[in-house]
């Protein structure tokens, strides 16, 4: 009797062991309910803190309680990328409250220069949404307003945009640009002239993104820098990463957004070429490399936080068994250091970068295998994630990133991609699809979900 009861025990270890008991167990509806609700908990705590300590500013600082604003004056970025979260998770009152604060104070007409990249998927995307979510046409205004202002950018001998412009004069400044900067426009802009009937902003977008795909190398990939008055490329590392990431997602997205299958080929030469120079197959898992664009030979390998959302888009362009060995991946770099670190080396399986700034996209990728297969593990590695999240990024107040994922020290710093990416993938992987239609509207790559254009 002792000897099978040792044998059953033993069984069952290895069982645990090799993750089968938990990624194919049963996660039932009330569990997913339970799920919900705390992420609903967490946005609301993290609203309280924004509240209490920073109201009006762009983001909280979480550890000194203190606001903090990205220019001289702020533009509201905490409350614009939350906005729509708090509607989609049903946060009525946040949600009113955001949109309140926004239509009172929101005011563009700032003596600053800006990141044009990181305004319009923060802002000119919360408030299009905004727009579109709930029909007043004050936040088309201020999107359409903050859009004329950012437009200057593109006024490069290529089309393609300058990475910083003054609100107010129109002066640009930094024409050494990346892929990520200059692509990631296309679905605001091009949305923009779809809700206005002015195509000046699709064309101009389109314009930057076109050279780029142009330019691109012998192999079909790009590099991470350009320069936007002579087109030439100034480095050549290609990878899947920051400088390059959202460019492919929205060659992707745009194609769905839009129907304009000038996207669509782009995105395929380019998905081509990513598969066959930058993965990199491993028992753990499927990570990218770096290589150079025009030779493609390997000049490194580390993998990190924003690289893993293309297994989500790898999976939602058609290729699911490809997204499935990325995600294994992803979520090997999630589970062997505690959370995530930004950056690690798949190799020697060592911390190269060892923060976590509450970034969204490995959740994102659960949250795309777990809507395309239906596979219950992606449930689980949701659930560790958000629970991993809760347990050592929450504060009093808020939460706070992590300066180093291995010693859990925390920074003083909340994003407003927290409010806008993370805690929305959080509740969708668990909420019922009706909540967010992917046949209906395609998320931008700060998670503001755009309505998908009708066929002309
Ligand atoms: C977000 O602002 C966007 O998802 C962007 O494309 C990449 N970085 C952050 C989140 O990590």
């Amino acid at each position: 009797m002792i000897k099978i009861k040792i044998l059953i025990n033993l069984a069952f270890i290895l069982f645990s062991a090799t993750g089968f008991a938990q990624k194919d167990a049963k996660f039932s509806e009330e569990m997913k309910q339970e799920m919900c609700h705390k992420v609903k908990a967490a946005a609301q705590h993290a609203w309280q803190g924004y509240k209490k300590y920073a109201w009006g500013a762009d983001d909280l600082k979480p550890l000194t309680k203190e606001p903090k604003t990205w220019y001289k004056s702020s533009m509201l970025m905490t409350p614009v990328d939350a906005f729509d979260t708090f509607t989609l998770l049903g946060l009525r009152a946040e949600a009113g409250e955001a949109k309140d604060l926004i239509l009172s104070r929101l005011d563009f007409n700032i003596d600053n220069d800006v990141q044009v990249f990181e305004i319009t998927i923060r802002l000119l995307g919360g408030l299009i949404t905004a727009y579109e979510l709930d029909g007043n046409k004050k936040f088309l205004a201020l999107a359409t307003d903050l859009a004329n202002r950012l437009m200057p950018a593109f006024n490069s001998a290529t089309g393609m945009p300058y990475r910083y412009v003054h609100l107010q004069t129109g002066k640009t400044r930094d024409g050494i640009n990346n892929p990520a900067e200059i692509g990631t426009l296309m679905m605001e802009f091009g949305k923009l002239s779809k809700l206005t009937g002015d195509n000046t902003y699709y064309n101009a977008a389109k314009k930057g993104m076109m050279f780029l795909y142009t330019n691109r190398s012998v192999l079909d990939l790009v590099g991470e820098q350009i320069d936007v008055q002579t087109g030439k490329w100034v480095n050549s590392r290609s990878q899947i990463g920051a400088y390059i990431d959202s460019y492919y997602e929205y060659l992707y997205k745009s194609w769905l957004l839009f129907g304009d299958a000038d996207f669509k080929v782009a995105f395929d030469t380019h998905n081509k070429a990513i598969k066959k120079h930058l993965i990199h197959k491993t028992p753990k898992g499927w990570f990218l490399h770096q290589v150079d664009m025009n030779n493609g030979k390997i000049t490194g390998t580390t993998y990190g936080a924003l690289e893993a959302f293309y297994a989500g888009l790898c999976a939602f362009a058609g290729d699911v068994e490809t997204g499935r060995q990325i995600q294994e991946a992803n979520y090997y770099m999630w589970t062997r250091f505690n959370i995530e670190p930004e950056e690690f080396n798949f190799i020697t399986d060592t911390i190269t970068s060892a923060y976590y700034i509450l970034r969204p996209e490995n959740l994102e990728s659960a949250f795309y295998m777990y809507r395309l297969t239906g596979e219950l593990k992606y449930l689980w590695q949701g659930k560790v994630m958000v629970d991993d999240i809760i347990r050592h990024c929450k504060t009093d107040v808020a939460f706070a990133s992590l300066k180093n994922v291995q010693t859990f020290e925390r920074s003083n710093s909340m994003e407003s991609f927290f409010f806008g990416e993370t805690l929305k993938y959080a509740y969708l992987i668990f909420a019922p699809e009706s909540t967010l239609d992917l046949t209906k509207v395609v998320m931008t790559t700060e998670a503001h979900p755009f309505k998908i254009e009708k066929k002309q």
